[in-house]
């Protein structure tokens, strides 16, 4: 039986208003919404604390089915301004950057300014007299980490011993800040020296070679060590125990960061003293781009908190440490 024509329109119309209807419904619009897309410009793997920093930020790219890409800085800045570029080039929606050093940024971040791509400083911080090159910074407060440290050895020692220093990585905002704030804080214990200070750029071995060179030349001129993170802590443990002395007890250690290992040597009682800094902040950092890409305002600098572990309290939560 032929189809009239108007039945044949009737059908078109109703079929198109069909399809329109359909794709209207939430559900549908939802799947064909393209998924956030956004770079991160990672320091490199220095160090565990580092390693879980990434995990963060990739498990909870994953959980919200971010188009997520990561590159590894490898502890070059050049590599990470590479990277930035390429997140520019791809037209990102959000770049994250955990800058290696403090300076060097702006001909980059200007780039990225210039595509309308916002910059979120992730963990470390910038030198630079514009502000407006990025959005917020997210990550601890480095400077009050410093302070805790020197304020518990203060306590600790009565205010009086010799310190050796293992700093992180030379122009990180870490490193920077940790030295600046532990010396500031010193002036309150006049008995408190540091009598050396040198770079183990966050690792490990750096750790331990630093800490073996400082037994060479300082031999028992010093009973303490600040060390600006785990990695370079569990390092200088290392060097201590094979020249025959116990850290801990010989060397009161004193560092940052408060990875489980850490909090494990605490009650071990071969590190004294580990300041927190928490790098399981993916969540705030997603929260955050979602707040920026809605338009809302953020805060220019928003902190984690971090609290000290010692031997008082270090039992208690080491089964409560989430990384
Ligand atoms: C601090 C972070 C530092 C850690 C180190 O937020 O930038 O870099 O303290 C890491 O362990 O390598």
């Amino acid at each position: 039986m032929k189809t009239s024509p108007l039945l044949k329109i009737a059908q078109i119309v109703l079929q198109t208003a069909m399809v329109g209807l359909i794709a209207s419904l939430p559900g549908r619009a939802a799947e064909t919404k393209k998924p956030l897309k956004v770079g991160f410009a990672q320091t490199g793997a220095e160090s565990d604390w580092r390693t879980a920093n990434s995990e963060s930020m990739k498990s909870e790219a994953a959980k919200r089915g971010v188009d997520f890409k990561f590159s590894d800085g490898q502890g070059k800045q050049e590599n990470q301004i590479r990277a930035v570029r390429s997140f520019i080039a791809q037209g990102v929606d959000v770049i994250l950057l955990s800058p290696l050093v403090e300076t060097g940024w702006e001909p980059v971040l200007r780039e990225a300014k210039k595509a309308k791509i916002p910059v979120i400083l992730s963990d470390r911080s910038i030198q630079t007299s514009d502000d407006s090159l990025y959005v917020t910074f997210v990550g601890s407060d480095f400077y009050e980490e410093g302070r805790m440290a020197a304020d518990w050895l203060g306590k600790f020692t009565g205010g009086k011993g010799n310190i050796v220093e293992l700093q992180g990585t030379p122009g990180s905002a870490p490193a920077n800040e940790r030295r600046k704030s532990f010396g500031d804080a010193l002036k309150k214990y006049p008995g408190l020296t540091i009598i050396d200070s040198q770079s183990g750029n966050f690792e490990m071995s750096g750790g331990k070679q630093v800490m073996e060179a400082f037994l060479k030349k300082h031999g028992r001129n010093f009973s303490i060590v600040y060390a600006h993170n785990d990695s370079m802590a569990h390092g200088a443990v290392q060097a201590i125990e094979e020249a025959g002395l116990k850290p801990g007890k010989d060397i009161t250690i004193v560092c940052i960061d408060a990875l489980r290992p850490a909090v494990q040597a605490v009650v071990d009682g071969k590190i004294n003293c580990v300041v927190e800094c928490n790098p399981l902040f993916g969540p705030v950092v997603f929260d955050t781009a979602a707040k920026i890409l809605a338009g809302e305002k953020v805060p220019k600098k928003i902190l984690n908190k971090d609290e000290l572990i010692d031997a008082t309290n270090a039992a208690k939560l080491l089964p409560t440490r989430k990384y």
